[in-house]
């Protein structure tokens, strides 16, 4: 500025030459660097100048010391903030080296992002495509959400305030203000979260201050018919099986599996992701006054682990509650004992209350799913709670895997030992019952951790060539891409609705950098599992498909044996359009999950509350309800459903979380 005005010829020229420097003041007399001449001649100058010059200049040097000493004042508290933000980054960096050491055989060091990758091209990591769809909509219609204030600390204030603000925001329709609770957007509780053992510290609940200030996206009809149905689902659970694992919607009654209130923790952070507010707050109070895991009773490990403890674990996340940790803490160590055999290949089946495990009666086998699909849950328990042998026992079972002989191109036979560990029943490849989760958590835990566990990421790749190798067949006469199975070399076109979360699984390997080809693959994909729905006469899939490989004159590409043609409200093909939507924008993923919804409606909906598994896909007329609904129709089905019609990637956003196999979602350790 100074010299701008300089150059300009301003009167203020000869002060300014003066007073900066020895070049301006070289312009004026020549160049002399005697300090005694320029001081003379700066006085002879000044006496030269009017009475009204020297007024103006003294003026100016007055006005300019002024703005120097506000200025000052202001660059301090820029400053201090500066300071105390680099203090909060150091103490970041800190905990993470802390994190580290609590769990050193687990988290490798960090690796560089090229690393392994020689041997296998599609390694190679590609920028994941930002999502094409982010759309907000008006502001008007919203209400701030309540976590994002910074002065809610605890959760009961949390409640009080979103009250307060439903109360201010008042819509026309009731649902819009329960809506306006729905807390699922809490950043969650990732890296700078240290782990520790102290009680005292397990009760922090996730950080809900330090939110961005986004606006929350409006509910739409779609979601709305989502939420009407979770209510309808929950009044018959409540009416008839509350406190119980499953309801009987027809006999109004209930049947128990663990004795644990299966479908109520299955469905907690449905609740909270749908802004159930009431029915979360009941649902709260008898995990904390009944639930009670002291029990003389046998779980099943994996589905204790993905339901309970996964389920537990994701609903702390959300609300921040310490209660739901706290109990996932006691869950988690009541499945300890499974662990303990010959091989460290877990047991199936756990006594929660007196701590042994065994076996199924009739084999020492376990499911190669169900040893490889609770690494999510028990991973995030350790980084909780700073106490490494949760994550020591399941990291063992994958890195015995990872090793052990008698895969094919990648792919798992179902069984494995516990006393030996090694696979048994060799020669059967499927990516349905008894194998699907272990190819979902390898690259789910891929991404929980980070992407640095590589070991983990080569099978994934490794599984993935060995579908398309020999798995993968077309289907006439649609010429649907179907995934088959293989008995001892003999290919069979059967694909087992559980199949159907494959597509969503390769599209997030896609939007984390996996091979494109991936991403091709989950679309064609999800073609055949919607295709599995539609070509069906009530337009509900059945369990198990088998395709045409020949073109027959009035035959489709799906055809269903009499054994195969229930319907038990599966989540997996919903699950796979969500993700599909998420990552491509393409409003025929929502349709057609909403024309699975309104089927769900007309034939599995039972009047008086709740929804029924269903027998006969095939006949709309009768289509044999069987009197049970599944704990993860609450837990899954409908959470997908709902995020599937949502335009709101931060809505679980899916560079901040991933979801555990039975829709629980869990931080990602660190976020993309
Ligand atoms: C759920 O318990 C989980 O999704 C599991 O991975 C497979 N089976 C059911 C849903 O179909």
């Amino acid at each position: 500025m100074y010299s701008g005005a300089a150059a300009a010829g301003s009167p203020r020229r000869d002060f300014i030459s003066v007073t900066l420097g020895p070049e301006e003041a070289a312009g004026v007399g020549g160049y002399n660097n005697s300090k005694a001449w320029r001081r003379r001649s700066c006085w002879r100058k000044w006496k030269q100048l009017s009475r009204l010059q020297r007024s103006v200049i003294l003026f100016l040097f007055a006005f300019l010391a002024v703005c120097g000493v506000i200025s000052y004042t202001s660059m301090g508290e820029t400053w201090k903030s500066i300071t105390n933000k680099s203090l909060d980054d150091q103490r970041t960096e800190q905990e993470i080296p802390r994190l580290k050491l609590a769990n050193p055989a687990v988290l490798p060091a960090p690796q560089k992002a090229d690393a392994n990758h020689g041997d296998y091209p599609e390694l190679s990591l590609q920028k994941p495509p930002k999502p094409p769809h982010v759309r907000r909509g008006p502001s008007n219609l919203q209400i701030k959400a309540p976590w994002r204030d910074t002065r809610l600390k605890t959760r009961h204030d949390t409640m009080r305030a979103v009250e307060e603000l439903v109360e201010a925001d008042k819509v026309e329709k009731t649902e819009k203000s329960i809506i306006s609770w729905r807390g699922a957007v809490i950043e969650p509780d990732q890296s700078t979260e240290p782990p520790s053992s102290k009680i005292t510290e397990l009760e922090k609940p996730s950080p809900v201050e330090a939110e961005d200030q986004k606006e929350p996206v409006p509910i739409n009809e779609r979601q709305l018919a989502v939420i009407e149905a979770f209510r309808h689902a929950w009044k018959g659970y409540k009416d008839f099986a509350w406190g119980h694992d499953e309801l009987k919607p027809l006999s109004k009654s209930y049947s128990e599996w663990f004795g644990l209130g299966l479908t109520l923790i299955d469905a907690l952070d449905t609740m909270w992701i749908l802004g159930l507010k009431e029915e979360f707050e009941e649902a709260r109070k008898w995990v904390a006054n009944d639930l009670v895991f002291d029990k003389n009773v046998d779980v099943n490990l994996f589905e204790s682990t993905i339901r309970i403890l996964g389920g537990l674990l994701s609903t702390y996340h959300l609300s921040g509650d310490s209660l739901f940790l706290e109990k996932a803490k006691d869950i988690g160590n009541r499945l300890m004992p499974a662990f303990k055999t010959p091989s460290k290949i877990p047991y199936s089946d756990v006594n929660i209350g007196r701590g042994t495990a065994h076996p199924p009666r009739w084999t020492s086998d376990s499911t190669v799913a169900e040893v490889t699909s609770i690494q999510l849950e028990f991973r995030e328990l350790s980084r909780l709670t700073g106490d490494e042998k949760f994550r020591k026992a399941v990291d063992e079972v994958m890195k015995h895997v990872h090793i052990l002989s008698g895969k094919n191109d990648g792919l798992v036979p179902m069984f494995i030992n516990t006393n030996s560990g090694q696979f048994t029943h060799l020669g059967v490849y499927t990516l349905g019952a008894r194998a699907d989760s272990y190819y979902e958590y390898l690259l789910k835990q891929w991404i929980q951790g980070g992407k640095k566990e590589n070991e983990l990421l080569e099978d994934y790749m490794r599984a993935i060539e060995g579908v398309k190798k020999h798995l993968l067949q077309r289907s006439e006469p649609k010429k649907l891409t179907f995934v088959g199975e293989l008995a001892h070399g003999h290919f069979s076109a059967k694909m087992d609705h559980l199949v159907c979360f494959l597509p969503g699984t390769l599209a997030l390997g896609a939007h984390n950098g996996l091979a494109a080809d991936h991403m091709k693959l989950a679309e064609t994909l999800i073609e055949t599992c919607y295709q599995m729905y539609a070509q069906v006469e009530t337009g509900l899939s059945p369990e198990i498909v088998h395709f045409n490989l020949h073109a027959q004159k009035g035959h489709k590409d799906v055809e269903i044996k009499p054994a195969d043609r229930h319907n038990l409200l599966r989540p997996e093909t919903v699950e796979s359009l969500f993700y599909m939507y998420r990552f491509t924008g393409d409003k025929k993923y929502q349709d057609w999950g909403w024309e699975i919804l309104q089927n769900f409606n007309r034939y599995t909906r039972v009047p008086t509350g709740g929804y029924t598994s269903i027998n006969n896909v095939q006949n709309p007329s009768n289509p044999e309800p069987r009197d049970k609904m599944e704990s993860f129709f609450l837990g899954e089905t409908l959470k997908y459903m709902f995020l599937l019609f949502s335009d709101d990637i931060d809505l679980i956003n899916l560079d901040k979380y991933v979801f555990n196999t039975e829709a629980h979602p869990l931080p990602i350790w660190v976020p993309a």
